[in-house]
């Protein structure tokens, strides 16, 4: 049990999409929460940590008030609600955007023809900012469910709504034609956080961080003859260089080094080419540098 009355409060959404990503990240940087199936706060018993569970609208308001710390919310929330928070990291899930989309039966002439239209949308003011800087004026219905099924039933011509897959928008014959915002989960925090509560976010903030960058990486082990090793080893970036051990088998050496995501198949390719053998790859749980 950690002594401490001062705790870090986080409010993250009670059911929906970003539940299970937002509760998964707390376990990954360590920290046990206490029964979390439907309560409306709890705590952890490793870490200062309290944490509401929300509606994700409510969130930045929350935040802003100050009734939590910190909270895990999609930038589109977060832009709609146009609350006074700070984005602290972006985590990389929940990702989205939100799209107009026409009936796919119609022809689409470009944002212009968007004018004069009825567009349906939970999203009133990214869509009044998108029309806004596009010199477009045009009627916007706020509906807060089931967007796509407006045009089908004649409340609307158009719609703005969150798109990921694309199925949806499929299904109910729309198209998208234009993006409004590309979206993910991000981290924000009240913006006069005191000494303390700020001390346990950069704690938790250094653990989100090194949970984010393991994912991106990948511990690579490899063989290689002694003759090709510096060229092996050109290829591998490390996190400061290489580790190159002795095998048992003299002329063979082992090299242990750690790539990125971005650059996994490409570098395993030329490893492979360059004379590299017995390719072992890893996941990495934690990375600090
Ligand atoms: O109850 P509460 O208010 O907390 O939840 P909610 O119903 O408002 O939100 P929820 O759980 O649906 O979504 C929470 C957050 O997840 C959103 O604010 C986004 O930041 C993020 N997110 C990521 C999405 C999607 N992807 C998404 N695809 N939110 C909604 N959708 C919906 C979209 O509205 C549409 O109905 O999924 C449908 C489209 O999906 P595709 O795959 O068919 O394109
Ligand atoms: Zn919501």
């Amino acid at each position: 049990m950690v002594q401490t009355n001062n705790r870090l409060k986080i409010a993250i959404q009670k059911s929906g999409r970003l539940y299970e990503d937002s509760v998964t990240l707390l376990k990954e940087c360590g920290i046990d929460l206490r029964n979390v199936k439907d309560r409306l706060r709890t705590e952890s018993d490793n870490f200062p940590l309290e944490v509401f569970f929300l509606r994700d609208d409510d969130i930045p308001q929350y935040v802003e008030d100050g009734v939590a710390d910190i909270g895990i919310v999609g930038e589109n929330v977060l832009f709609e609600k146009n609350k006074s928070v700070d984005v602290v990291e972006k985590l990389g899930f929940g990702k989205c955007r939100l799209s107009v989309a026409v009936p796919r039966s119609q022809e689409y002439k470009g944002i212009a023809s968007l004018e004069g239209k009825r567009i349906a949308t939970s999203y009133p003011r990214l869509v009044e900012e998108f029309l806004h800087a596009n010199g477009v004026k045009a009627d916007i219905h706020e509906i807060s469910g089931s967007v796509e099924i407006a045009p089908g039933i004649g409340l609307a011509d158009v719609v703005a709504d969150l798109v990921s897959s694309g199925s949806t928008l499929f299904m109910n014959g729309l198209k998208e034609v234009e993006t409004i915002l590309q979206s993910q989960s991000v981290l924000i925090k009240n913006k006069s956080l005191d000494a303390e509560q700020q001390n346990l976010l950069h704690k938790l903030l250094f653990r989100i961080q090194a949970v984010k960058k393991a994912k991106r990486n990948k511990y690579v082990l490899l063989n290689a003859p002694n003759d090709k090793l510096k060229e092996i080893i050109a290829l591998l970036p490390g996190m400061k260089s290489p580790t190159v051990l002795p095998l048992a088998d003299s002329g063979w050496s082992s090299v242990h080094s750690v790539l990125s995501e971005d650059e996994f198949w490409d570098r395993i390719e030329k490893l492979k080419a360059a004379g590299a053998q017995g390719i072992l790859v890893v996941p990495i749980e934690k990375m600090v540098i």
